[in-house]
């Protein structure tokens, strides 16, 4: 086997790796960084519907139309790396529409945009509906919200595993080639 196969075959280990953290969190999850409690404030509306919104089945909350922007509720405690689903109930349409990949939706599509990192604050995540079946004009930003310690999904820790096996391999073939 030539040393561009083996390094080809590390690659596709490492993409691999890289691309399985996606059956353990979709696009557009929000997993709680650290046990603590949540936080989540409002952060506007852009919509001619109604709609409210609840975190993994709790009370439904902010109703678009009368919820002041700066809006603070305390979701109280989750444990550490809790996927956070979020729901948002349209009122005139009596649809729900959820945080994460689309297969979670009736239309199959995605109906939040999640934005890490919000307004450069690492501990908090910006989420922003979009409130129409199918998706209708898709500005996402019928119902938006932010949370507190909601973190980018991270790795598994088999998969830092894997991943730094592919690294040690990359250095065996370099020790290798060095030495050839
Ligand atoms: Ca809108
Ligand atoms: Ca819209």
């Amino acid at each position: 086997m030539t040393t561009t196969h083996k390094k080809t075959i590390v690659a596709c280990a490492l993409f691999a790796a890289l691309f399985s953290t996606a059956s353990h969190a979709a696009i557009g999850d929000a997993l709680v960084a650290s046990g603590g409690n949540v936080f989540i404030t409002f952060e506007g509306t852009d919509a001619g519907y109604d709609s409210l919104i609840s975190v993994n089945g709790g009370a439904e909350i902010f109703p678009n139309h009368s919820t002041s922007v700066g809006s603070t509720v305390d979701l109280g405690f989750f444990a550490a790396g809790t996927v956070l689903d979020i729901s948002l109930h349209v009122l005139n349409t009596g649809n729900f529409w959820h945080t994460g990949a689309g297969a979670g939706n009736a239309d199959g599509i995605e109906h939040a945009n999640v934005v890490y990192n919000f307004n450069g604050d690492a501990g908090r995540t910006y989420v922003g509906f979009e409130d129409l079946f199918g998706g209708g004009d898709r500005d996402y930003n019928d119902h938006q919200f932010s949370f507190t310690n909601v973190a980018n999904p991270v790795p598994e820790p088999e998969t830092y595993a894997l991943m730094l096996a592919g690294l040690g391999a990359l250095g065996f073939v370099a020790r290798r080639r060095k030495a050839a």
